[in-house]
């Protein structure tokens, strides 16, 4: 306080003497050192105590002279006054935290803040001039190489430091999985937060979506693993001939070539199996044997044209030889008797040595019962074929075929 005595009687004579205009009113225009009445709001300057009224934030305010910032309160700095006197050093103006770390591109647009447009971090930003004045919290006054001292935010980032604590941006975390969005808080003093967006990850199924790509659970939900929802696992795997599937977020098998969901139950998968004992064409019929006695009778008992729902199993071709060497006047006959709970069968027969289909004699068959067919007793090949009548009618049973001359 004694200092500021000094010292102010040294600027009022400073002053009276520069101005040249000793006495009248000038002399007592300021009155440097703290004062009572700091940022108290004023309309002219004779209002206040250092005589200086300022702006200050949202209007107006009394100011007070100052050496060092340390002279004003938080939030503000000695700015330089044009003075030709070394002693009056400055006035306690407010720090504009909008210009300070502002971009810029010359000084002159941070002569607001008494600062100079220098490059802090990627690009060139108001500073703050520390040559002759604290720098505020937040900012380390740091010697240039050009001899300049400048206040450069502790943060090293003018984008965040103490004056816009609270400020907001988008950030995203990156990685091979994808990018994630999030947000970022100026923490003031200590730099921008870490962002708070998920890290991306890889895809599972839990209901989130893991690799930020706007789908939930893509590629997962909807598969033999994931079915009806998440860990619906559907039922096959490791049964032979069965392919575990999820169709419309239902569980279903697929079934090999010759296999069939018989009993409609994907539980114990495609647990149906055709015989190879009937091929599939006339052309690759497969022979039952040489018939030639006058009494004969020749069976098939394990042959199956089985089917499930989307599939039914081919027809059953076969042929055999007849002859008839002693004129026997028996009747040579192919029966067909189809099991319950089979669903209709079908026999067609040809006539000696004819392979076109649409001529051999046929008959319809339903569950538990027969039909025969009589071929004309001519020696030759004769070709036979079991079929299912109907698309989409399950059977797993096989049917007895029986070739008799009697
Ligand atoms: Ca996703
Ligand atoms: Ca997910
Ligand atoms: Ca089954
Ligand atoms: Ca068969």
């Amino acid at each position: 306080m004694l200092s500021y005595k000094i010292k102010y009687t040294l600027i009022v004579s400073s002053m009276i003497f520069l101005t040249g205009c000793p006495g009248g009113s000038t002399s007592n225009d300021f009155n440097y050192g703290p004062v009572g009445d700091f940022a108290i709001p004023c309309a002219a300057s004779s209002q206040c105590e250092s005589g200086r009224c300022i702006e200050m934030n949202d209007g107006t305010g009394c100011s007070q002279y100052c050496y060092d910032a340390g002279d004003c309160p938080e939030n503000f700095y000695c700015a330089p006054e044009e003075s030709d006197s070394e002693e009056l050093r400055g006035l306690c103006r407010p720090i504009d935290p909008n210009s300070v770390c502002h971009s810029c591109s010359s000084d002159t647009q941070c002569e607001i803040i008494g600062g100079l447009c220098r490059g802090v971090g990627q690009g060139n930003f108001c500073v703050m001039d520390c040559s002759v004045d604290d720098c505020p919290q937040g900012f380390t006054c740091t010697p240039q190489p050009s001899g300049e001292q400048i206040c450069v935010p502790d943060t090293n980032d003018c984008s965040c430091n103490i004056f816009k604590e609270g400020a907001m941006r988008s950030c995203q975390n990156s990685n091979d999985f994808g990018t994630c969005t999030g947000t970022i808080e100026c923490r003031g003093e200590l730099g921008w937060s870490n962002c708070n967006g998920q890290i991306p990850g890889p895809e599972i199924c839990d209901g989130e979506d893991n690799n930020c790509d706007g789908n939930i659970d893509e590629g997962l939900l909807g598969t033999k693993d994931h079915c009806s929802q998440c860990y619906d696992i559907c039922q096959g795997s490791g049964i032979s001939g069965t392919e575990p599937v999820c169709v419309e977020g239902e569980c279903d098998v697929s079934c090999y070539e010759n296999y069939y969901d018989a009993n409609i139950n994907t539980q114990d998968g495609c647990e149906c199996i055709d015989d190879t004992q009937g091929a599939e064409s006339a052309t690759a019929a497969i022979s039952m044997g040489n018939f030639s006695s006058c009494d004969f009778s020749h069976q098939l008992a394990t042959a199956k044209v089985p089917a499930d729902i989307n599939n039914k199993g081919h027809a059953d071709y076969y042929k055999f030889n007849y002859n008839n060497p002693w004129n026997c006047q028996e009747n040579l006959q192919v029966e067909l008797r189809v099991y319950s709970p089979a669903p209709q069968h079908r026999l067609c027969v040809s006539s000696a040595n004819n392979t076109t289909e649409s001529s051999w004699s046929c008959q319809t068959a339903t569950a538990g019962n027969t039909v025969n067919i009589k071929p004309y007793n001519n020696d030759g090949a004769y070709y036979l074929k079991v079929e299912l009548v109907n698309e989409g009618e399950v059977n797993c049973t096989p049917y007895q075929l029986t070739i008799k001359d009697n």
